[in-house]
């Protein structure tokens, strides 16, 4: 077992009595932070950075920005890494890779990232998922700033116009031009527009200076509803709150309108929001850090479903360990789902490679992973898996709800040659109808069992 399942371990064993219940954080198998949720076709893309399971220097170690999508909000596919420091070749920085938002324009979609110290980029691909590639061979934002220049955050009004907001601890915002890879340079300076930061507009507090200032610190969260413009951030220094001013227009005034998110137990030393309608609900992600039992630089992404006050105003949102209990669609068994689909698991790590995309990997005895919301329609007869092992092999048993739930079914996995040797294990499963929850228990000896790709019922 490697350092990051040891301290994941000791984490999840903290968890392990409330595991059968807790959906938060909803991403177990990697540490995440700076959520950034796109609704795209049914699917909502949720874009994270990523903190290292080694922290260097105790600060912010940042490499990647990953992808996750979901079609129900309870289960999350994991996408890997979908773009890193290394998609760009024109900075030499190792480490800096902060919080990412995507946006689809025309068919394309825009990863707008800040490289801590390098300023802000964007990347583009065809697909919500990547391949990303760099455009400009340039920092995005000219600025001469570019150690704030962080957190960036889009959204394309009404009329086409798109907007990039950024920044840490000033705001500032350009209107993009509609290839989204370039800007109007005939407004501010040089294109770049500072927003006044007053107490009307940020809420009071003053700034690190001494002298008056705003609440507003960093991770603005940009997007227009029912004709109002919100700014979602984080506010109010270290611990940070989440907050949030709105104006009737993409570029203010803003009116400071108080917190969305207090400081609580579990939360790291900062936050960050991302807020999303999805199939008629409404979602705010946010960071914790939960899972590595109170370490702020390993933090771990987490969602609250909430309601919009009549007025449009945002209330109070407590961060649980139960997250989203409701799905909002369910899992189809009879075909395919990736191994990396899952509400919840202790133990795994995702891996992944051209040919085989992303699999489960780190496989030890009694790890398990949880599907939530899975249709057994009239029931199945056999199920089957798509795996390899290097070593003895194991089984996986399929059970109800959770890790002790009655057993369906067993698969027996034996060595297939090696890590990367992919073979399909079938079995019988007793008859279950309706919608469970499924659980994947992994048995076997000592070390790295198996991996796992796929799995499906019949
Ligand atoms: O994740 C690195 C930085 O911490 C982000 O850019 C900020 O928003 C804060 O979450």
């Amino acid at each position: 077992m490697n350092t990051f399942a040891k301290a994941f371990l000791s984490g999840a064993l903290l968890l392990s009595s409330v595991a059968a219940m807790a959906r938060n954080p909803i991403i177990q198998t990697y540490f995440t932070a700076d959520p950034a949720p796109m609704v795209h076709n049914g699917t909502v893309y949720l874009y994270t950075s990523h903190d290292e399971d080694t922290t260097v220097n105790n600060f912010f170690t940042m490499y990647d920005w990953r992808c996750y999508s979901s079609n129900d909000m309870v289960n999350w596919t994991d996408h890997g890494a979908v773009a890193s420091l290394k998609n760009f070749t024109w900075h030499s920085k190792t480490n800096g890779a902060w919080a990412p938002q995507c946006i689809e324009r025309n068919g394309k979609f825009y990863l707008y990232v800040p490289i801590h110290g390098e300023g802000i980029a964007v990347l583009v691909a065809d697909s919500p998922t990547g391949p990303f590639k760099d455009p400009i061979g340039k920092r995005l934002i000219d600025s001469d700033h570019i150690w704030q220049d962080i957190d960036p955050t889009v959204a394309i009004d009404d009329d086409g116009q798109a907007y990039l907001y950024w920044g840490n601890p000033s705001l500032w915002y350009v209107k993009l031009n509609s290839d989204m890879v370039s800007y109007d340079k005939s407004i501010g300076d040089k294109g770049i527009v500072t927003v006044e930061m007053t107490a009307a507009a940020f809420g009071s507090k003053p700034g690190r200076d001494g002298k008056p200032g705003t609440t507003y610190t960093e991770g603005p969260w940009f997007f227009k509803r029912n004709n109002l413009y919100y700014m979602i951030y984080a506010a109010e220094g270290i611990p940070e709150y989440i907050s949030y001013s709105t104006a009737p227009a993409a570029v203010g005034p803003w009116t400071y309108k108080g917190h969305i998110m207090q400081r609580a137990g579990h939360l790291a030393f900062t936050n960050h929001a991302g807020v999303i309608d999805f199939k008629g609900n409404s979602y705010l992600f946010y960071h914790d850090q939960a899972l590595s039992n109170g370490q702020g630089f390993k933090r771990s992404v987490s969602v609250e479903q909430f309601t919009y006050n009549a007025d449009g105003s945002i209330p109070l949102i407590t961060p649980t360990k139960e997250g989203v209990t409701k799905s909002v669609a369910s899992i189809n068994p009879f075909s395919r789902v990736e191994a990396e689909t899952m509400a919840w698991s202790e133990g795994l790590k995702t891996a992944g490679n051209s040919q085989s995309g992303v699999y489960l990997t780190q496989i030890n005895h009694n790890d398990y992973l949880i599907v939530r919301s899975v249709d057994l329609g009239k029931g199945a007869k056999t199920a089957e898996a798509g795996v390899a092992s290097g070593t003895q092999g194991g089984r996986i048993e399929i059970r109800l709800n959770n890790p002790e739930g009655e057993v369906l079914g067993t698969l027996e996995v034996k060595n297939t040659g090696s890590w990367q040797q992919w073979t399909t294990v079938k079995g019988k499963v007793k008859k279950m109808t309706g919608v469970h929850d499924i659980c994947l228990v992994f048995k076997g000896g000592e070390g790295d069992l198996f991996t796992i790709d796929w799995w499906k019922l019949n």
